[in-house]
C-alpha cells in the first residue's frame, strides 16, 4: 500500500461517481431516519405526539430500517468500493454491473419505505410496522419483504464485484499478499453472504409467501431463529467498514503508522469465522430452544470479544505511535499531542471511546443469566446506540470529512463546524445512552410508545424517572442537531467551490507489514470453509428441533 498523490476523483473518476452516489443515498436515509428518531424520543417521553401511538411502530420501523440498513450499508458499499479500487490500484471490472447492484439496493429501499409509509396514506391498505427485526408473528405488506430481499441481493452482487476485482488483480499479481483493505472487504463479504442467506430463506420461503396469502401460517420460532442467525452477524457488517477506517486511516490521521498488519488480518479472520454461530444470544429468553444450545452461543460470543479487544489494543497502540511521532510523551501525556482539532480524527477517536463502553454493555447482554435482567428493556437500545449509533455512525460522519474532498475535488466547507458536529454527537449520545441503560436496569421496556413510567411531571429530581427522561430528551435533541450540522457541512461543501488544500488519497503505513503475516491468513477458502462448518455445528440441531416440534410451516407442520 502506498500513498498516491491526487484525489480518488483524479485517479478513478468513474468509481468516484459510484462511491459518491452511494454516500449521497446514505445521507438521504440518515436525514429521514434521524427525523424519525427525534419524533420517537419526543413521543415516548410524552413531549410531542404527532402520530397516534399505534403509528409509533411504523415510524420506529422506518427509523431503524433507514439507519441500520440504508444509511450504514450504502455507506459501507461506498467505503468498500473505494478500498478495493485504491488498494488494488485498478478500476472495477464492469461499471454497468456496478450500477445494477446499486440500482437494486436503491429500489429495495424504496419499496420497503413505501410499504412502511403506506400506513399513512388513506385508502392504501398497506402497513409494515414490523420493526427491523422482521420475524413472525408480525406481518408486513409484501413490498416490505420484497424490498429487503432486493436490497440484500444488491449487496451480494456488490460483494461479487469486489471479488471480481480481486480475482483479476490476482492473475496479474500471483505472488503478492492481498492488500489489507481488500482483505478486509473480502472477509466481510464472505460472512455477510453466509449469514444473510439465512434471512433470505426466511423471507423467500416463509414471510413473503405468507404475506402474499400463498401459505396461511409460518413457524414463528423458525423465522425468529433464521432472523437472528443473520441478525447478529449483520452488526459486524456495519462495524467492519468502521474498523477498516480505524486500521487503515486513523493511524495516518494520528500522525503515525498501523501497529500491525498481521494482527489486523487475524481480527478479520476471527470475525469471518465467529460472527454467525452466535445469533442465539438474542434468543436466551425464547422458549423452544434448549439451554445447551444457548450456552454454546454464549461461549462463541465470549470468543467473539477477542477480535474487538485486539482491535482496541492495535488501534490505540497506533494512535500512541502517531502521537509520539508528533512529539507527545509521558504515560498519558501523548494523548494531548493528537490532532484534536481535526474533525476526522476527533470523530473517529470519540466513536472508538464510546465503543469501549458499548463493549461492556455487550458483554452484559451476552451473559445468559444477566441477560434476563436487560432483555427487552431500554438498556438494549442504549447498547446499540453506542455501537451502530456511534461507533459506526460517528466514524462514518467523521470519515465523510475526509472522503468528500476525495470524491468531489472540493475542500470541506467548514472544518470547525465539523468539529462542533462530532462533539455535539458525543455529548448527545452520552446523555441519551446513559439514561437508556439506566432506565433499562429498572425495567423500562423497549419497543413501546407508552412506557409505563411516562406519566411524570417535569419537576426534575436527580435519579428520578423525570431526570432520566430529561436526559433522553436533551440527548436526542443534540443528536438531531448534530445530524443537521453534518448535513449542512456536506451540502455546503458539495455546492461550494472551495478547492484549496485537498488531502492525498492513501493509507497508513505499517510498523509490521503483510510480509510478517503467515501466508495461511490469506487462504480465504479455508476460513470460509471453517465458518460454514461452525454454522452447521451451532445451528443444525437447534433448527432440527424447532422444525420437528413446530413443523416447517407452523404448529403441526400442515399449512
Ligand atoms: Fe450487540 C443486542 C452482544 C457488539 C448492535 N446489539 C444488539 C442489538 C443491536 C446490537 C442493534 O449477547 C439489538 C438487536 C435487537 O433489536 O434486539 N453486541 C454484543 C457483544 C458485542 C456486541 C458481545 N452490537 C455490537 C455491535 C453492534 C451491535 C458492534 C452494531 C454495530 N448485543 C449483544 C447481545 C444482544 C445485543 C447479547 C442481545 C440483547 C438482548 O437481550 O436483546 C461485542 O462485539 C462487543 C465487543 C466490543 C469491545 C470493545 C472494544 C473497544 C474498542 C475501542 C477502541 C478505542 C479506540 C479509541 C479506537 C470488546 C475496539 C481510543 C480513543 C482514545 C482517545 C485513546
Ligand atoms: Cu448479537
Amino acid at each position: 500500500m502506498s500513498t498516491e498523490s491526487g484525489t480518488f476523483l483524479d485517479q478513478f473518476p468513474a468509481e468516484a461517481k459510484v462511491v459518491r452516489t452511494a454516500f449521497y443515498s446514505s445521507f438521504v436515509a440518515l436525514f429521514v431516519g434521524a427525523l424519525m428518531g427525534i419524533l420517537q424520543v419526543l413521543h415516548r417521553t410524552d413531549v410531542l405526539r404527532i402520530v397516534d401511538s399505534a403509528d409509533y411502530y411504523s415510524l420506529l420501523t422506518l427509523h431503524a430500517v433507514l439507519l441500520v440498513l440504508s444509511f450504514s450499508v450504502f455507506f459501507l458499499v461506498g467505503i468498500f468500493t473505494w478500498a478495493v479500487t485504491t488498494s488494488l490500484d485498478r478500476g472495477l471490472q464492469d461499471l454497468r454491473y456496478t450500477w445494477a447492484w446499486y440500482g437494486l439496493m436503491a429500489l429495495g429501499t424504496l419499496l420497503a419505505g413505501i410499504a412502511v409509509l403506506g400506513a399513512f396514506i388513506p385508502g392504501l391498505d398497506m402497513s409494515a410496522a414490523v420493526l427491523y427485526t422482521f420475524y413472525a408473528p408480525l406481518q408486513a405488506h409484501p413490498f416490505y419483504y420484497l424490498g429487503l430481499a432486493l436490497f440484500i441481493v444488491g449487496t451480494w452482487l456488490a460483494g461479487l464485484d469486489w471479488f471480481r476485482s480481486w480475482w483479476a488483480w490476482k492473475k496479474d499479481n500471483p505472488d503478492e499478499r492481498i492488500p489489507l483493505p481488500t482483505f478486509m472487504a473480502l472477509t466481510t463479504t464472505l460472512f455477510w453472504i453466509l449469514s444473510s442467506a439465512g434471512v433470505a430463506v426466511s423471507v423467500l420461503a416463509f414471510l413473503l409467501p405468507w404475506s402474499l396469502g400463498i401459505i396461511d401460517q409460518v413457524n414463528a420460532l423458525l423465522t425468529r431463529t433464521l432472523f437472528w442467525y443473520f441478525g447478529h452477524a449483520v452488526v459486524y457488517f456495519w462495524l467492519m467498514p468502521a474498523y477498516l477506517l480505524w486500521y487503515t486511516m486513523l493511524p495516518k490521521i494520528s500522525g503515525g503508522k498501523l501497529f500491525s498488519d498481521p494482527l489486523a488480518r487475524v481480527v478479520f479472520v476471527l470475525f469471518l469465522i465467529l460472527s454467525t454461530p452466535t445469533g442465539i444470544h438474542h434468543q436466551y429468553l425464547d422458549p423452544g430452544i434448549a439451554e445447551g444450545f444457548k450456552f454454546i452461543a454464549m461461549v462463541n460470543t465470549m470468543f467473539l470479544l477477542l477480535p474487538s479487544l485486539l482491535t482496541a489494543f492495535t488501534v490505540v497502540a497506533s494512535m500512541e505511535h502517531g502521537a509520539r511521532q508528533r512529539g507527545g510523551s509521558g504515560l498519558f501525556g501523548w494523548l494531548r499531542a493528537l490532532p484534536w482539532r481535526d474533525p476526522v480524527f476527533t470523530g473517529m477517536a470519540l466513536a472508538g471511546l464510546m465503543f469501549a463502553a458499548a463493549g461492556f454493555s455487550g458483554m452484559i447482554n451476552a451473559g445468559m443469566n444477566i441477560n434476563y435482567l436487560v432483555h427487552n428493556t431500554w438498556w438494549v437500545v442504549g447498547h446499540f446506540h453506542l455501537t451502530v449509533g456511534t461507533a459506526v455512525a460517528l466514524t462514518f460522519m467523521a470519515a465523510t470529512y475526509w472522503f468528500l474532498p476525495q470524491l468531489t475535488g472540493k475542500a470541506i466547507w467548514s472544518k470547525s463546524l465539523g468539529l462542533v458536529q462530532v462533539l455535539v454527537w458525543f455529548v448527545g449520545m452520552t446523555f441519551m445512552s446513559n439514561s437508556m441503560h439506566r432506565q433499562g436496569l429498572i425495567g423500562v421496556p423497549r419497543r413501546t410508545a407508552e412506557p409505563q413510567y411516562s406519566g411524570f411531571d417535569y419537576e426534575v429530581a436527580v435519579g428520578s424517572m423525570a431526570e432520566l427522561n430529561m436526559q433522553v430528551i436533551i440527548g436526542g435533541t443534540l443528536l438531531f442537531i448534530s445530524t443537521l450540522l453534518f448535513l449542512t457541512v456536506v451540502v455546503m461543501t458539495v455546492i461550494g467551490d472551495k478547492v484549496d488544500g485537498l488531502p492525498d488519497n492513501g493509507y497508513a503505513d505499517t510498523l509490521s507489514g503483510p510480509e510478517d503475516a503467515p501466508l495461511v491468513l490469506d487462504n480465504l477458502k479455508l476460513w470460509a470453509g471453517i465458518a460454514a462448518l461452525l454454522v452447521i455445528l451451532a445451528y443444525s440441531l437447534p433448527l432440527a428441533a424447532i422444525i420437528t416440534r413446530g413443523g416447517i410451516l407452523g404448529p403441526g407442520g400442515s399449512p
